[in-house]
């Protein structure tokens, strides 16, 4: 142990500071296996105190600290730099549901709990946390937070910042911001919650939070749609909309050939249609009524879609093993696309009005720049957020395809620069797009954002190299 690993150990004891590059390894690549990195240690605190320790102790020897929750960043956004400076902040210990207020309608959790332990716990007490999203086994709060997190229940309650109304932060220097209150209402000066909300971990280390919560829909009725294209599911979802209003809860779309992946390397995913179609949607509704009244009005809706030509086909849930059937489809396209190969990642969002035009603009460029190039897109259609991968085709060599990558990007996010959308919707801009910064922000928004970094984080110690480009690490870290 080096002394910076054995002053660790004084303040968590040394089961908490792992130092063997077996203990270390689960801790140092990313979810997608981008990314490889190192560290002097990785430290697991089991308190709000014992993170101000560490981050005190820190910020005394100049050492830089990447934080991390469930490990599941798609942007590479919780994985250190191969320099073996800094420490990794685990906060997977701080695993505390510290409250439930069934009348005020809100949980309190430490930042490491896991999400789905908050949608069990507040089942449980009878209310309903609407983050729903395909890492939520492992996934945390503090994650969530950091990220902004969207998932696939936004189009109804919103991104993690609209679910949250409190924040526990430890600050750079040790010092602990107690913003945990359950307010819904509070007008006094700049809203330090949400600056800290999709801030990667770069401007402070979120401990704890007061989350919203909303009355548990006691029906879901669950669709599996034929559509021709985006343009014919997002008129869909007009009609839906239209009939269903509110209680549309998700609309997610895949084409045909992401459909085709996902069957090709989930062994348990099966289309519930007769035939594979151009594209699908997975539509839910979900309300206060009963099941019945519900699936009826989903019913309704689609032959409305049949009506105005734009539903091909649809299965509609019997019962929730269908409807879970439905989900696991959807929900195995991260883990198909690893598996099919590396593939170019976007997670792009425009106005909703500019999606099928996106796709048919996007498709031709990256076909033109690259022949045989496989499209993959899916997404979070109601949201304007489209995952738009694209893989190699089946004769183009792994290794020619990660060379043309970062051109294919900028095509694509050429595409999206031109319909004034973003480069990240949900999943950050960590070290994967860190240095389209400067070429798809304002200065002037870059500036603003560099100025509140120097004022949180004015050494640079915070998950360097993530979400803001430019400034070298400080040279000066003690042995
Ligand atoms: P990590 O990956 O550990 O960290 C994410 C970022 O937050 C890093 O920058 C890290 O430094 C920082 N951080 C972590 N904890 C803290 C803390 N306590 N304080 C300060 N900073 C912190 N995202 C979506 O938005 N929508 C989706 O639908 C979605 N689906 C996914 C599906 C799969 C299969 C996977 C693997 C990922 C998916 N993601 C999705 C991406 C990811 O953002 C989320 O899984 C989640 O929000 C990250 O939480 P985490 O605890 O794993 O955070
Ligand atoms: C999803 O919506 C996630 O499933 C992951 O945001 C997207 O793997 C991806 O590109
Ligand atoms: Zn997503």
């Amino acid at each position: 142990m080096d002394r910076l690993a054995t002053e660790l150990a004084g303040l968590l004891g040394e089961g908490n500071v792992l130092v063997s590059a077996q203990d270390q390894a689960p801790f140092l690549t990313d979810w997608l296996g981008k990314y490889r990195g190192a560290a002097r240690a990785v430290v697991r605190p089991g308190s709000t105190e014992e993170v101000a320790a560490v981050m005190r102790l820190c910020a005394s020897h100049g050492v830089p600290v990447v934080p991390q929750g469930g490990n599941t960043s798609m942007s590479g956004g919780a994985t250190p730099d191969e320099a073996g400076k800094a420490i990794v902040l685990s906060l997977t210990r701080l695993n505390r549901i510290r409250n439930i207020d069934s009348v005020g309608n809100t949980i309190t959790v430490d930042a490491g709990v896991v999400l789905a332990r908050v949608q069990q716990a507040t089942e449980a007490a009878g209310r309903f946390f609407p983050l729903s999203l395909g890492a939520e086994g492992s996934c945390t709060i503090g994650g969530n937070l950091a990220a902004n997190a969207g998932g696939v229940a936004v189009l109804r309650y919103g991104t993690m910042r609209e679910l949250t109304l409190g924040l526990e932060v430890v600050l750079a220097d040790g010092r602990v911001w107690d913003g945990l209150t359950a307010l819904r209402k509070d007008n006094t000066g700049y809203a330090l919650r949400d600056l800290f909300i999709g801030s990667e971990g770069t401007l402070g280390i979120i401990t704890g939070a007061v989350l919203k919560l909303f009355a548990r829909p006691q029906a879901r009725a669950t669709a599996f749609v034929a559509v021709q294209d985006t343009a014919a599911a997002l008129s869909l979802l007009g009609v839906v909309r239209d009939r269903c209003g509110d209680r549309v809860t998700a609309f997610e779309f895949m084409t045909g050939d992401c459909l085709a992946l996902i069957l090709q390397h989930i062994a348990d995913a099966r289309l519930p249609l007769a035939e594979m179609p151009p594209a699908a949607v997975l539509v839910e509704l979900s309300d206060q009524d009963d099941a019945a009244a519900l699936g009826e009005k989903l019913e309704a809706a689609l032959i409305g879609g049949v009506e105005a030509g734009l539903v091909i086909d649809a299965a509609v849930a019997q019962d929730g093993t269908q409807a879970r059937a439905f989900w696991r489809i959807r929900e195995g396209v991260s883990e198909a696309l690893v598996r099919a190969g590396k593939a170019a990642k976007h997670d792009v969002s425009m106005p909703v009005s500019a999606m099928a035009e996106f796709v048919a603009a996007a498709d031709a460029a990256v076909r033109t720049a690259a022949s045989g190039v496989r499209p993959i897109v899916f997404g979070h259609l109601g949201d304007g957020n489209l995952h738009y991968n694209l893989l190699p085709g089946a004769d183009q060599d792994p290794a020619v395809f990660a060379v043309i990558a970062p051109e294919l990007t900028r095509i694509v996010h050429d595409e999206i620069g031109r319909r004034r959308g973003s480069i990240s919707a949900e999943h950050g801009i960590g070290q994967l797009r860190v240095a389209e910064m400067p070429l798809r922000k304002a200065p002037i928004e870059l500036e603003l954002m560099r100025s509140l970094k120097d004022l949180f984080d004015p050494a640079g110690l915070l998950n360097p190299g993530k979400l803001l480009p430019g400034k070298p690490l400080p040279s000066s870290t003690s042995n």
